[in-house]
């Protein structure tokens, strides 16, 4: 059995989300995601996310890539995170890459490509002009 874990806030859910998530699950048999807090959300962005954090949750959990879900509160918790799952293999997109290397010790460490041309904050400015 191979463990996945990934991280994110997943706000304003769109297709970049739901494609890496897939593509973390193919790299294993269970998928593991840690949606982000509101809390930490902030602290990493400036501004609180447009979904609060138990619907963020409730719209990853409703995936059919996914196979648990929990609150991320801290960034720095990664570690704790990882063994507390059993995590084989931890991903992440590659705006992180390099970021978590350090964990490579414990788990093998992936940085996969971003959807190019999506996100939470563009589509904010595209319903915001309209
Ligand atoms: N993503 C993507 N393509 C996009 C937008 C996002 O592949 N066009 C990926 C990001 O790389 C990330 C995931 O979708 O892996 C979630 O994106 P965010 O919600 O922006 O996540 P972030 O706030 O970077 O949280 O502990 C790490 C953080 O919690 C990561």
């Amino acid at each position: 059995m191979r463990i996945v874990i990934t991280f994110g806030t997943f706000d304003v859910f769109h297709i970049g989300h739901l494609s890496i998530l897939n593509r973390a699950r193919s790299l294993g048999d269970r998928l593991i995601v840690g949606v982000s807090s509101d809390k930490l959300s902030f602290s990493k962005k400036g501004r609180a996310p447009i979904y609060p954090q138990q619907a963020r949750l409730d719209i990853v959990a409703g995936l059919k890539c996914v196979d648990d879900v929990f609150l991320e509160e801290s960034l720095e918790m990664k570690k704790e995170y990882i063994r507390q799952f059993y995590a084989d293999v931890l991903v992440m997109g590659d705006d992180w890459g390099g970021r978590f290397d350090g964990l490579s010790d414990i788990c093998q460490v992936l940085y996969l490509p971003r959807t190019p041309s999506i996100s939470t904050t563009s589509i904010i400015e595209v319903v915001r002009s309209i």
